[in-house]
C-alpha cells in the first residue's frame, strides 16, 4: 500500500506541473456569443499581426469542402489565399456549385464524384456556395489573409495556437452577423508565456433557411 501511495503522490504533483507549464507559444482563446449571450458556431476569428512581419501563409495543398446529404460540410471552411479546394461531391446525385461573391465567381456545372476540378482561391474574403439544383444548399468558403485563425465550435470558443508573440489585429467573421467584420477588430498583445483571452458579442441576422425539397417535383435530380 505505500508504494501505491507514493505512485499516486508523483502522478498528482506531475499533473500540477502539466497544469503550471506556460505556454511555449502565444496562445489566443476566443469565445463568441450572439446579441442573447448564446455561444456561436462557426465564427471564424482572424489575428493580423501588426509589427511589419509579414506572415508566411501556409500551402495548403489539399483542401476540401464535401457535399454530403445535399448539404455542405463543413458548413463554413476557412482556408488561406492561394488555396485549392476540391469540391467532392459524395452524394449519388448530381449537384452544381456555384458562388457569385466578389472574393471567387466560379461554378462547377453539374457533376458527380470526384470529377470537378479544384478551385483556387487568390482573394481574400467571403464566398458563399450555392447548388443550382438544391437552393437549400449554403455553405461558406472564408479565404484569410493571415496564417493566424481559429473557427468557433457549438462553444463558441475558437483557439489560435502557435501564434508568435507581438500586437495583433484580431476581428471576428460570421456568416449571419449584422455589420462588417471591420467593426469587430480589436488590438491585442501577446506574450509567449500567456495565453490570451478574447470575446465577442455578434448581432446576428434573423435566420432564414430554404426548405429542403420534399415530394416527388423534381426527383429527377434530388
Ligand atoms: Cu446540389
Amino acid at each position: 500500500m505505500p508504494k501505491f501511495n507514493a505512485d499516486l503522490c508523483v502522478f498528482i504533483v506531475g499533473l500540477m506541473f502539466a497544469w503550471a507549464a506556460p505556454a511555449s507559444a502565444g496562445e489566443l482563446h476566443a469565445l463568441v456569443k450572439d446579441q442573447n449571450g448564446q455561444p456561436i458556431e462557426d465564427a471564424v476569428v482572424l489575428a493580423t499581426p501588426l509589427d511589419g512581419k509579414n506572415a508566411t501563409l501556409p500551402k495548403q495543398p489539399h483542401n476540401e469542402m464535401d457535399q454530403i446529404d445535399k448539404e455542405y460540410l463543413p458548413h463554413v471552411k476557412v482556408v488561406t489565399v492561394g488555396s485549392k479546394v476540391y469540391f467532392p461531391n459524395k452524394d449519388n446525385i448530381r449537384h452544381h456549385v456555384y458562388s457569385f461573391s466578389p472574393a471567387k465567381v466560379f461554378e462547377l456545372p453539374l457533376y458527380s464524384g470526384t470529377s470537378a476540378p479544384p478551385v483556387l482561391f487568390d482573394k481574400a474574403g467571403q464566398v458563399t456556395l450555392g447548388c443550382n439544383i438544391h437552393d437549400w444548399m449554403l455553405g461558406y468558403i472564408y479565404v484569410a489573409d493571415t496564417p493566424f485563425f481559429g473557427k468557433s465550435a457549438k462553444n463558441g470558443k475558437a483557439l489560435i495556437a502557435d501564434i508568435p508573440a507581438g500586437e495583433y489585429a484580431v476581428r471576428v467573421w460570421h456568416p449571419d452577423m449584422k455589420g462588417t467584420e471591420g467593426s469587430t477588430m480589436r488590438k491585442v498583445v501577446l506574450e509567449d508565456t500567456r495565453a490570451a483571452n478574447m470575446e465577442w458579442q455578434l448581432t446576428l441576422k434573423p435566420l432564414f433557411r430554404i426548405p429542403r425539397a420534399s415530394g416527388s417535383s423534381g426527383a429527377a435530380y434530388r
